[in-house]
């Protein structure tokens, strides 16, 4: 056996346990692993029928239609239905018990390697309805274009837009009908390069705007860019910082660019943003400890935290934890969206939930 030169450290530790001690310390934080939550129960909540293998990301339109992204593929954490391809599920938010139904999507596209993410809805001048789409196909990042038709409950793929900076992208918000804010989660596309880029909390994860005249990165510094989404008056970018238990206020230039505005500093780490168009409020999916996300255990089951922020904008942002549960329910929840009262909360990889407020 070949002897290690170990370096001596002042208290006798080697060098190298040192260093690694730090990181894990790092990662540990960055994972909010020591925390556990304390629940908060709503009392008219059902899991809602038919999503069994995820709910990673929900959009609703002005008129209260829902979309739900579905079966997520993501490298180190769980699935269900890891041969399953992904869906996309429609609620009708104005029926007195709306369900999920599977939208069927057209001919040509190719079904079986779909793995949807993010997503995000453009409402065209002639009310035409975009679903803009994260997809994952065999481990890369596309984002997919598709035309909702409502009378037929289907999506019609009008084009796959791949291109050199948008390599990890986790969610997007839709600008026009062909142009878009998205968020690279990792600098790296490999999975322990990815693994790596996390344990050295490497800041190298971006913001990209993409149209098809332009591409060009529009934010960057962030541990992890995660959920993204856009102010009612159109002013301002919201961006969460996963690993950084914090979301970023963005000024949008008329060039597209951000400016740092303000971080809201947070005890959890931030998936998706959904807006409250009346309002203006945050509304998020949760995970306060992502160690129990990423080392799935049935017995230790990841837990799910949904808060709103109101008036982000002020000296005094207003945080309220609307629901928080253990994982008994529902786990590892990672977006909330409202629509006149009623809450839908979406998952990672596990079901969803349908609440009255
Ligand atoms: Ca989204
Ligand atoms: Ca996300």
């Amino acid at each position: 056996m070949r002897a290690r030169k170990l370096l001596p450290c002042d208290n006798g530790v080697s060098m190298e346990k040192f260093s690694i001690n730090i990181i894990m310390s790092k990662i540990w934080n960055r994972f909010n692993a020591s925390r556990e939550v304390d629940p908060v129960t709503l009392p008219n909540c059902r899991l809602i029928k038919g999503i069994e293998t995820g709910s990673e990301d929900i959009d609703i339109l002005p008129n209260g239609l829902a979309f739900i992204s579905s079966g997520l593929k993501y490298p180190g954490l769980k699935s269900f239905a890891p041969e399953k391809p992904g869906e996309i599920f429609l609620m009708d938010l104005n029926e007195d018990y709306p369900r999920a139904v599977e939208l069927r999507i057209s001919r040509g596209f190719d079904l079986s390697s779909f793995n949807p993410h993010g997503i995000s809805t453009f409402v065209d001048r002639d009310d035409t309805v975009y679903l803009f789409v994260v997809n994952h196909p065999h481990q890369k990042s596309t984002v997919e274009l598709f035309k909702f038709i409502e009378d037929d409950n289907s999506l019609v793929h009008l084009k796959t837009i791949q291109h050199d900076l948008l390599t990890s992208v986790n969610d997007i918000v839709a600008m026009g009908p062909d142009s878009f804010y998205a968020t690279n989660d990792h600098y790296f596309t490999d999975f322990i390069l990815m693994f790596v880029e996390m344990l050295l909390g490497l800041t190298w994860s971006n913001v990209v705007y993409y149209s098809p005249g332009e591409v060009k990165e529009v934010a960057a510094g962030f541990y992890s860019a995660n959920g993204i989404n856009i102010s009612p008056d159109r002013k301002y970018i919201y961006v969460a910082d996963v690993l950084d238990h914090n979301i970023h206020v963005m000024e949008k230039h008329a060039n597209w660019n951000l400016t740092h505005v303000k971080t809201l500093q947070l005890d959890t780490l931030v998936d998706n943003l959904s807006i409250e168009p009346h309002t203006g409020d945050i509304w998020t999916g949760c995970h306060p400890n992502a160690m129990k996300l990423f080392h799935y255990d049935p017995e230790n089951l990841p837990a799910s935290e949904v808060l709103r922020i109101q008036n982000i904008l002020s000296e005094e942002p207003v945080v309220t934890r609307v629901y928080a549960d253990n994982g008994s329910v529902l786990q590892g929840s990672s977006v909330a969206s409202t629509y006149e009262g009623k809450l839908l909360i979406g998952t990672v990889f596990h079901r969803a939930l349908y609440c009255e407020l």
